[in-house]
């Protein structure tokens, strides 16, 4: 690397440009980064970004309070500890485990072949434009039970509300529009959940609506906080994982044949992509009192941003961090889409996340569906590869070329 470090600076233009040519640096001669104009430190080893995330009690997720809670106008899960945080958890898993994941794999690949098939005569696509982006916020949208004749409306406003949870230096104007979004999502949502408290189905929506926390249901205030969440985590990092993973599988051929031929190793390819290229790259805490983090005193009150990019690269986790290899040993692909995942993609502890179980489905579904209707998959000629966001991250575009099956 032949920058001048001194200088480093998460929000340079270079850090966004590839962010992962500064990991080795930062863990090695800067682990806990001071970002003077952030007043906030970034985290990037492995140990330590595990400790915090597995301390949620010293290290709080009180940032939210800021960074989500006037967008989602109401406590995320997250936020929450204690008995309403098991509760109102579990509550949530119930629409995303076990049984009701079969529940949803028809729902899955129902959109992933409706959303293709304009495409498959064409021979070409930009599975992140033209495609993922409409598949996650329509899968999300029949989770939710809400009707996907507004899914338009419902992308515009998810991108503004997801814009001021992943910003870190967003323009006024920008934080105007994203309020904004938030409130037309709110007034979109409210007689939705009137109507499902009279009317309940089997939607996410509904079971909101009809759960009870001790004994009383919760307000529409909170339910919507709840909507806005799912619609958040669920939709926002799904295009970049798929893209993410399909555009590492065409720069290893070997292992895109192998995945081709047996398709029981897509949940390897999909653990190996977020190790590798975690959508969710920071997770902001705040320090509940002094402490120490690789010999960097810290404050109580301090701001801390878990670095997963950096941590899911540390050679003292993985071996030979920087190869994309789905083959790789210390990937324990059976415990990498729950809790006790070595990868740091889904957090870690208590707010570990709530969906890694269903991300798994939803991708494979879609990743099979993808495979099964294009052969030969190659990117465009003149295609440059960009990747964009410092918080969320993932590809631009991908425009590939394809035989149609
Ligand atoms: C939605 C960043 C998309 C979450 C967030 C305010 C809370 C929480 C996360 C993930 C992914 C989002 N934080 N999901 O990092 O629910």
């Amino acid at each position: 690397m032949n920058h001048s470090l001194k200088s480093f600076s998460v929000l340079s233009e270079s850090y966004h440009e590839d962010p992962y040519q500064y990991f080795s640096y930062l863990r090695e001669t800067d682990p806990v980064h001071y970002e003077e104009s952030l007043d906030s430190y970034f985290i990037s080893r492995y140990q330590d970004v595990r400790h915090v995330l597995q301390h949620s009690d010293i290290f709080t997720t009180k940032p939210l309070s800021e960074r989500a809670e006037p967008v989602m106008r109401g406590p995320v899960l997250a936020q929450m500890h204690g008995k309403e945080h098991t509760a109102k958890r579990r509550i949530v898993l119930r629409r995303f485990v076990g049984n009701p994941l079969e529940h949803l794999t028809p729902l899955i690949k129902d959109n992933a072949e409706r959303l293709l098939a304009p495409y498959l005569e064409k021979g070409r696509i930009d599975l992140v434009n033209d495609f993922g982006k409409t598949f996650a916020v329509c899968v999300t949208m029949d989770i939710l039970g809400l009707d996907k004749k507004d899914h338009e409306k419902i992308r515009y406003w998810h991108s503004g509300v997801a814009d001021f949870i992943t910003s870190l230096n967003q323009s006024p104007e920008d934080q105007a529009h994203s309020l904004k979004c938030s409130e037309q999502l709110a007034n979109y949502l409210s007689p939705i959940i009137a109507e499902r408290r009279g009317n309940p189905g089997h939607d996410l929506i509904s079971i909101l609506c009809t759960s009870e926390y001790e004994g009383v249901a919760m307000s529409d205030r909170d339910i919507r906080a709840l909507i806005l969440n799912i619609l958040l985590a669920a939709t926002e990092p799904a295009d970049k994982t798929l893209a993410l993973m399909i555009y590492h599988l065409l720069h290893h051929p070997q292992q895109m044949k192998d995945v081709l031929e047996d398709r029981s190793l897509l949940p390897r390819a999909i653990a190996e992509t977020l190790r590798y290229k975690p959508p969710v790259q920071l997770i902001p805490r705040q320090l509940s009192q002094d402490a120490v983090i690789s010999n960097v005193e810290l404050k109580e009150g301090t701001i801390v941003f878990c670095m997963i990019g950096a941590a899911n690269r540390d050679p003292e986790a993985f071996e030979h961090p920087n190869e994309f290899n789905i083959y790789r040993d210390d990937l324990d692909v059976k415990s990498a889409f729950s809790g006790a995942a070595r990868h740091l993609a889904f957090g870690s502890g208590l707010h570990n996340c709530v969906g890694a179980g269903f991300a798994k489905t939803e991708l494979d579904i879609v990743a099979n569906t993808v495979l099964d209707h294009m052969q030969n998959i190659r990117l465009e000629k003149d295609f440059v590869y960009r990747e964009t966001g410092l918080y969320t991250r993932g590809p631009v575009s991908l425009r590939i070329l394809f035989d149609a099956v």
